[in-house]
């Protein structure tokens, strides 16, 4: 696997782009693979592995896949893109279809947007447009207006979504030199999930790996339709970014799932939010509340003692902490403010936990 290039060149071979296809590239893909030792310790799994998505350009995973369906919406033509987002969708596209020139709307759920995520949309051009309702809702509509060809629908129902995201599998296997023996990942509309799966099973195809991990997929307790196996109208969780009540890609998450040998689970928001400040204060790593959920599984699992045979697992992070400032504002306490000195500065400091 080439070291260098844009992420398009790098994956051409395993990816449905030809010379043709626009080299589109923010700088996309090869994210850092960072030990966890105090998971490790806590979990007593011998090695514990964060495939840190956050450093993507825009912040997210959703630029893998991203880069691939914008330039193959331009390949073909496309002057418009469009997508339902719970955020990290819209900022990617937004940001992709800025560079590529291309004119772009999103359609988000009104008020249940990290705020990092909304700004990054109108600072890249987008046309943002609110609903009042549901991630589910917004994507009824683009599909509607998709399908009347007002614009190419970039949500992961877009095959090249898939196809780009599944990268991250090829790079987690040349790190570690093969696949792990688990992977723990948030599930929302369930494309992530199911692009892994796809990237771990054509690595063991194509001799990058030996073997493929077991896949141990997390929904947030109110938005949790796979595990509850029926759609959830009115979705509710602190980690906005996984609050979908009817996944798009359903079906082939719950293949992944089945294939593999592993579980889609439940985290409450409690656990999300207990990962997410461990993440930030033992390990140094801030993820969005959302990408938490993954470490909030493994952690749940270690207490059951449900991790048999696990002994390098790797958790994907999906966003950046910085994408939802006001949750982790909310956690804290408010900024005490003092006089100039050291006396009162000092004693502010052993004022506080
Ligand atoms: C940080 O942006 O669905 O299961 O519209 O932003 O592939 O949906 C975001 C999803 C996990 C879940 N972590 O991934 C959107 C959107 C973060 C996310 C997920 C999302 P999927």
């Amino acid at each position: 696997m080439p070291a260098d290039g844009c992420l398009i060149d790098r994956f051409a071979s395993h990816l449905p782009v030809t010379p043709r296809t626009p080299r589109l590239t923010l700088g996309e893909g090869r994210t850092p693979l960072v030990r966890a030792p105090r998971l490790e310790a806590e979990t007593g799994v011998r090695e514990v592995w964060l495939k840190v998505e956050g450093m993507n350009p825009t912040g997210s995973f959703k630029d893998r896949g991203m880069v691939v369906t914008v330039a193959k919406a331009m390949e073909e033509g496309s002057t418009s893109v469009i997508c339902a987002s719970t955020g990290n969708t819209a900022a990617s596209a937004a940001a992709y279809a800025a560079r590529a020139g291309l004119s772009c709307a999103v359609v988000l759920p009104a008020g249940h947007v990290a705020l990092g995520k909304l700004t990054q949309a109108i600072a890249f051009g987008a046309r943002v447009i609110a609903v009042r309702g549901s991630f589910d809702d917004a994507f009824v509509v683009v599909k509607e207006l998709a399908a009347a060809g007002e614009a190419t629908l970039v949500n992961s129902v877009n095959p090249y979504r898939i196809e780009g995201q599944k990268t991250a599998a090829f790079e987690v296997c040349d790190v570690l030199g093969d696949a792990p023996d688990a992977l723990f990942i948030p599930v929302g509309n369930a494309g992530n999930i199911t692009a892994y799966w796809k990237g771990f099973v054509e690595a063991a195809a194509g001799g990058m790996a030996t073997r493929r991990p077991r896949m141990f997929g997390f929904q947030a307790a109110g938005a949790a339709p796979i595990v509850r196996g029926a759609p959830v109208a009115d979705p509710q969780t602190v980690a906005t970014a996984i609050r979908i009540g009817n996944p798009a890609s359903w079906k082939s998450a719950v293949a992944a799932r089945d294939d593999s040998g592993g579980a889609i689970e439940i985290v409450t928001d409690d656990e999300i939010l207990d990962a997410y400040r461990f993440l930030a204060g033992c390990e140094g790593v801030f993820c969005e509340p959302a990408s938490a959920a993954s470490v909030a599984g493994l952690r749940q699992r270690a207490k059951r003692r449900a991790l048999d045979g696990v002994e390098r697992v790797v958790c994907v992070l999906t966003g950046n902490g910085l994408k939802d400032p006001d949750t982790a504002r909310s956690l804290s306490p408010s900024l005490s403010e003092v006089a100039p000195t050291a006396a009162d500065v000092r004693a502010a400091i052993r004022a506080l936990p």
